[in-house]
């Protein structure tokens, strides 16, 4: 994605700037994300999602530019994605296909069908799968950013958290061991108005998730969870300050979860209003996307071109693997025992 150098770039306050062809890169991973999503949705339809299908929708925003202010490739920061942070994973390098052929559990899918959706890890892209108990990967995060400040490497662990997630012991028993053990790690904390169908007035006390940060002497902020510029930088601030040793940073992002907690839950309990003023005024993509045609920053024809970019990308990550086989019932096993049963002796090959 070449682009004239004269373009502008996007400059922020704390310092931190994105040029044009990065401000065009984010765009592609917004786009993918959410289309990505669209065609799982169309998949899951035909039956051949197995499990339940998480969407982001409008919530691609703080996933993509969170994971932008890291240092990716090997040996850079890690981050841990939860179910709504797809955009996250492709920030990092995972590919289409390969969260394809998860969500359809495919015998050459990254856990060969033992996984599903984002539960898949690729140290050496920097992300690590999430343990499906909420609150517990603050621990493991806060372990990985230990081992970076014990190994004296520059670099930073990036978790996410639900406001659910957050009710959880686990998430204040991590958080305040790395704020004792001034962490690199940082903290993004997602209020999306559900847990899910719990609201947050029935989940906590306080207005901001932020708060509960500071209880444990930890530098937090609240920021606008569907402004792609706002999060990018204060993460990009918070991924600095750790880098140099200033410890943990939680930023809050204040966001909406515009679908049912996965594909089966029809919201019925979501007030209707607030789903399409969400929808209508507050969409991550439109927001960003209005901001880099007002100020110039990108010519609407790029734009147009990585629509088109990645509706092929998709399409052909879907081409593929959708035919593919799921994984044999005996690949079950190696892995998981010592010494795997030889195959004739399986209890259901005798039945
Ligand atoms: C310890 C624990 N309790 C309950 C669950 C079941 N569960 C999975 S997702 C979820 C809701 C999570 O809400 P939140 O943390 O706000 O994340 P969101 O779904 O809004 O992204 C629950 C209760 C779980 N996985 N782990
Ligand atoms: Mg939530």
């Amino acid at each position: 994605m070449a682009l004239p150098a004269t373009r502008p770039t996007a400059a922020f306050p704390t310092g931190a700037a994105l040029s044009a062809d990065q401000l065009l890169e984010i765009y592609y991973f917004l786009r993918l994300t959410r289309t990505l999503e669209e065609r799982l949705v169309a998949l899951y339809r035909q039956t051949k999602v197995i499990g339940g299908l998480f969407r982001s929708l409008g919530q691609e925003g703080e996933s993509v530019a969170s994971a932008y202010a890291l240092e990716r490739g090997r040996h850079k920061d890690i981050l841990s994605p939860l179910i709504r942070n797809l955009g996250s994973l492709l920030v990092m390098g995972a590919q289409p296909v390969e969260i394809l052929r998860q969500y359809m559990a495919k015998a050459e899918s990254p856990t060969r069908g033992r996984e599903l959706n984002v539960h898949f890890n690729d140290l050496e892209k920097g992300y690590l799968g999430q343990i499906s108990h909420l609150g517990d990967m603050i621990p493991v995060m806060a372990g990985i950013a230990l081992t970076f400040k014990l190994r004296r490497e520059p670099r930073v662990g990036l978790v996410y958290i639900g406001d659910g997630g957050m009710s959880t012991g686990t998430f204040h028993e991590g958080l305040n061991l790395a704020a004792v053990q001034r962490l690199p790690l940082v903290v993004i904390g997602e209020y999306n108005h559900w847990a899910y169908s719990t609201p947050p007035d029935k989940q906590f006390a306080v207005t901001d998730l932020a708060e509960k940060a500071k209880g444990y002497g930890v530098q937090a902020v609240t920021v606008d969870g569907n402004d792609v510029f706002a999060v990018y930088e204060a993460t990009r601030f918070a991924v600095e300050r750790a880098r140099r040793g200033k410890g943990v940073h939680f930023i809050e992002v204040k966001t909406y979860r515009r679908k049912g907690h996965a594909e089966h839950d029809d919201q019925h309990y979501v007030p209707k209003a607030d789903l399409e003023r969400w929808a209508s005024e507050n969409d991550p993509i439109d927001r960003y996307t209005q901001r880099l045609l007002g100020a110039d920053m990108v010519a609407e024809g790029d734009l147009k071109d990585i629509d088109d970019r990645v509706r092929v990308e998709v399409d052909q990550a879907t081409d593929a693997c959708v035919d593919e086989p799921l994984p044999p019932a005996e690949s079950a096993l190696p892995g998981v025992y010592v010494d795997p049963p030889s195959a004739d002796k399986l209890w259901f090959k005798a039945l």
